[in-house]
This record gives structure tokens, C-alpha cells and sequence, in this order.
């Protein structure tokens, strides 16, 4: 029985030989060059300006905050085709049909009385990066169709990841099981308009029906063929978000990878605050770039000093020529929400 199984693998070995000794004459590829047009406007070139008009697919704006102390949150998992990029369709595992998940927003020292179930055909789980709890009772494989509920109180303020854990995460991430999770401090935080970025990246094959599946080989290879903000390729270049000249901008960001560091940045703007991960204690102040790691968050607040179109990116370029661009809209006057 055992040499019938080792014979069988004999011609599976003779055609990956074949296929590498072709690979291996084939020529090498024509080094690109580099474009001789005038580039785009401000885009910085990585990705066409819509109208503001449009709504995006997913509303940046963050959620408002709750007075009540104690929260029902219901996640259901689904397995479900999304848009990742124009004309991109995507085999997705989801937190309630979206990716990234819902933005929940709760404050320091509510308590979270949650439910997960699933309604996908395998086993997958959920982690609060904001909760302290223990993960083989809380974050468990839930199997097709069960449902596990648990509480924790939300201790510390800040902005939270939370994903499917179950093995192997970097699959369960990269399929679009992710969110973030805001805990705001008991006494608030200045008045600001407010924005959610979760970043993320994609790594894709193409499928007979011409969907897009993971290619777990791009993945360990750390080669994204997008990298996202709010689960679509430059959506709000293609959308920009309208903002006031001179308001206080807060933007709350959360990088679910699962493996590209977000250098997070605005085109022609300084940071008066930053708050890694949502600490309270010592904000950067007057900063131009921060690292938000892989399962981190940060908030920043800024401001747009002049009408005028103002990307975001991570400043890693080869991601924001990837996706991870888009474009605040600074107006003066009405028109503004
Ligand atoms: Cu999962």
C-alpha cells in the first residue's frame, strides 16, 4: 500500500520539474520603464478623483457616541462574493455581510454583552483586541451554525482591532474578517468630525466565473495585489470626503493587515495629536507619519489649513499604488454634512 502511494507521486514530481524547467527559459522580463506622460493632478498619480457627490460603499464617518453604559452586539459571520476594487469581485468571509465589519463604538468602562454566530459552512471565531478575557473561553471555533455568547467591560480607551482567530488567522484576516472597535474615555474627547480607516490587504487568484479567491502562496510571500482602506482599492480617491477648512479632523485608524505596516499619512497636513493605539497618555505631537502595526490602531487629529484636495496614504507607496489612497475634500462655505 505504501510503495502504491509513493508510485503515485512519481509523475506529480516529473511535472513540477517540467514546469520549472520551463519557467527557467523563459527570458527574463523587460524592466519597466518609466512613464514619459505629465502625471495625474494631486492624486499623487496612484489612483483617479471622483466626485464628492457619490457616496462611497462604506461610510467613513464614525459611528456617534452612546451614552448607555451597557451594549447588546450581535455579529453574524457569512460567507459572501464583495467588490474589492472596480469590476473586482471577491469570495469574502465576513463579519455581519461587510468588510471590514461593523465599526462598534463603546465607552471606557461599558460593559459588552455579545453574541457571534455563524452562518458560514466552517468553523470561525471572533477576538476584541479591546476586551481582557480569557481566549480559549471567549474566542473558541464556533462551528456552522452555533452561536456563543460572553460579556467583558471595556477597561481602556482607544482604537481596537478585532478578527476571526482561528487557524490559520493570516487566512481568516486576509478573507476580510476584521473591524475595529472604538472605546472613547469616560469624559469624551473634543469635538471633531470623525472618521474610520481600517486597512487592509487582498491577495488574489482568479476563479473559472472570473471572481477572485486568496492566493495563499501571494500571501506568505507578502505580496498584496491591493491594499485597502475600508475594504475597497482607493474608494475614497474615487469618493472623496467632503471636510470644512480649518476643522478638527479625528481619524481613527486600525490596520488589520494581516501583514503590511500602515505609514499613515495626510498630503499636506501635520498632525496636532497623535494617540497611538488611542492612549491617552503621551500624544505625538506635530508629527507627519505614524507607524499603525499590523493589529495596532492610532488616532489622529488634524487639520486642513485651505480649500483644497488633500489625499491620505500609507506612505509605504508601493501599498497606496496598491490602494491605500484617498482624498479629503477641504470646502469653505454650505455643502459640507
Ligand atoms: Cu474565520
Amino acid at each position: 500500500m505504501r510503495r502504491r502511494s509513493i508510485l503515485w507521486l512519481v509523475p506529480v514530481a516529473l511535472l513540477a520539474c517540467r514546469e520549472q524547467s520551463r519557467q527557467s527559459v523563459q527570458p527574463p522580463s523587460a524592466p519597466p520603464q518609466p512613464p514619459t506622460a505629465a502625471p495625474a493632478d494631486v492624486s499623487h498619480g496612484e489612483a483617479a478623483v471622483g466626485s464628492p457627490g457619490e457616496p462611497a460603499a462604506i461610510d467613513p464617518a464614525a459611528p456617534p457616541r452612546s451614552d448607555r453604559r451597557r451594549h447588546r452586539v450581535r455579529i453574524e459571520i457569512t460567507h459572501k462574493k464583495l467588490t474589492i476594487a472596480d469590476g473586482v469581485t471577491y469570495d469574502a468571509w465576513t463579519f455581519d455581510n461587510r468588510v471590514p465589519g461593523p465599526v462598534l463604538r463603546v465607552t471606557e468602562g461599558d460593559t459588552v454583552d455579545f453574541t457571534l454566530v455563524n452562518r458560514a459552512p466552517m468553523p470561525h471565531s471572533l477576538d476584541f483586541h479591546a476586551a481582557e478575557i480569557a481566549p480559549d473561553r471567549a474566542y473558541r471555533n464556533l462551528m456552522p451554525n452555533d452561536s456563543l455568547s460572553y460579556r467583558f467591560v471595556a477597561r481602556v480607551p482607544g482604537a481596537f482591532m478585532y478578527h476571526c482567530g482561528t487557524a490559520p488567522v493570516a487566512l481568516h484576516i486576509a478573507n476580510g474578517m476584521y473591524g475595529a472597535i472604538i472605546v472613547d474615555p469616560r469624559q469624551g474627547r473634543p469635538a471633531a468630525k470623525e472618521f474610520v480607516f481600517v486597512q487592509s490587504e487582498f491577495y488574489t487568484k482568479t476563479l473559472a466565473d472570473s471572481t477572485r479567491m486568496i492566493d495563499w502562496e501571494k500571501l506568505l510571500g507578502l505580496a498584496p495585489d491591493y491594499v485597502v482602506f475600508n475594504g475597497r482599492e482607493a474608494e475614497y480617491a474615487h469618493h472623496p470626503i467632503p471636510v470644512r477648512v480649518g476643522e478638527r479632523l479625528r481619524l481613527y485608524v486600525v490596520n488589520a493587515g494581516p501583514n503590511r505596516f500602515s505609514a499613515f499619512h495626510v498630503v499636506g497636513a501635520i498632525f496636532d495629536r497623535v494617540y497611538l493605539d488611542g492612549s491617552l497618555a503621551h500624544p505625538l505631537e506635530g508629527v507627519q507619519t505614524v507607524t499603525v502595526p499590523v493589529g495596532g490602531g492610532a488616532i489622529f487629529e488634524t487639520r486642513l489649513v485651505e480649500k483644497g484636495t488633500y489625499p491620505f496614504v500609507s506612505h509605504a507607496f508601493a501599498d497606496a499604488t496598491k490602494g491605500a489612497v484617498g482624498m479629503f475634500e477641504a470646502r469653505t462655505g454650505s455643502g459640507v454634512p
